[in-house]
């Protein structure tokens, strides 16, 4: 069922996203455990010039956004305080934002982080809560930017250790159609809405796969799809490669979403990516058709 039409762009803060084309976005983690120096991001700082190298190189490599997370939601991973996140989060958001023109995503749960970060210039707010934490949906309503709803059951401490479904991806419809009237009804309308179905999150690989497969059906409601697998632990199961050897898993799903239907793939790897969204957008059978 179509709930909306997808507009030919997605307004972000003072930019504006193409969805006509599928559009990579970096992952840019400033989780101390992702950076052997794990220190402070203090403007002038080492750590800072080094995550802002990342940055450069993900826009000159083709990302269209650059997704920064301060806490990380790996499986097991504890969460961070309201104080750490801002701190980790918020100068690297003023820094991107001063440097480079690209649009600027914050991956949080956090309203003060959500509302700090849109002062500072973020042009979308991606959630894996689905703006369920306090006063997260008034922060990101009052923003003004597009939020990205992702689905998860459960928090990442424990989503991992027994997923249980019915009806996968009805559970997931219905999450994601109680979040969207959720939105409309604290003043966030479908054109700034992004559905995301949660790869990973509180999910086992059969539950990965079938959410895989009826991504055609997310697509045909309306929003923006976003698809988040790069190196996670369903291509890990489907290769049986650490989370250092899953480059080409990674690319060969952000190839077949791109054939289904998503918008937005989040990725590590941006120049791969960047490619192979490419070649799958011009190989798409309706591109081809209308040709
Ligand atoms: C996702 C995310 C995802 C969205 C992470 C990881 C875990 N945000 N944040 N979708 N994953 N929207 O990258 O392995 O799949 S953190």
């Amino acid at each position: 069922m179509s709930t909306f039409t997808t507009s030919s762009q997605l307004r972000c803060g003072d930019r504006f996203l193409d969805l006509r084309e599928p559009q990579v976005m970096a992952i840019i983690n400033v989780t101390p455990d992702s950076f052997s120096d794990g220190g402070k991001y203090h403007a002038g700082s080492a750590l800072l010039d080094k995550i802002l190298a990342q940055v450069d190189l993900a826009c000159a490599e083709g990302a269209s956004l650059i997704d920064v997370g301060g806490e990380s939601t790996r499986p097991g991973a504890a969460r961070v305080s309201e104080l750490e996140e801002c701190q980790r989060v918020l100068p690297v958001v003023e820094a991107i934002a001063q440097r480079f023109d690209v649009i600027i995503s914050v991956d949080t749960s956090n309203a003060a982080v959500m509302r700090e970060s849109a002062i500072l210039g973020a042009g979308l707010i991606n959630d894996v809560r689905a703006l369920q934490q306090p006063t997260a949906m008034q922060e990101a309503a009052a923003s003004g930017l597009p939020v990205c709803l992702m689905h998860m059951q459960g928090e990442p401490q424990s989503m991992q250790d027994n997923p249980v479904y019915r009806d996968i991806g009805g559970e997931v419809e219905r999450f994601l159609r109680q979040r969207i009237a959720a939105c409309a009804a604290a003043g966030v309308g479908a054109e700034r809405i992004v559905l995301d179905p949660g790869f990973g999150f509180a999910k086992t690989l059969a539950h990965n796969l079938e959410l895989f497969r009826r991504l055609p059906d997310m697509v045909a409601w309306g929003c923006p799809v976003l698809v988040g697998v790069s190196r996670k632990s369903m291509i890990g199961a489907l290769t049986g490669r650490a989370v250092g050897e899953r480059l080409a898993g990674s690319v060969a799903m952000a190839a077949m979403a791109v054939e289904r239907g998503a918008h937005i793939i989040r990725v590590h790897d941006v120049k791969e990516t960047v490619d192979a969204v490419r070649v799958a957008q011009a190989l798409k059978l309706e591109n081809i058709a209308n040709d």
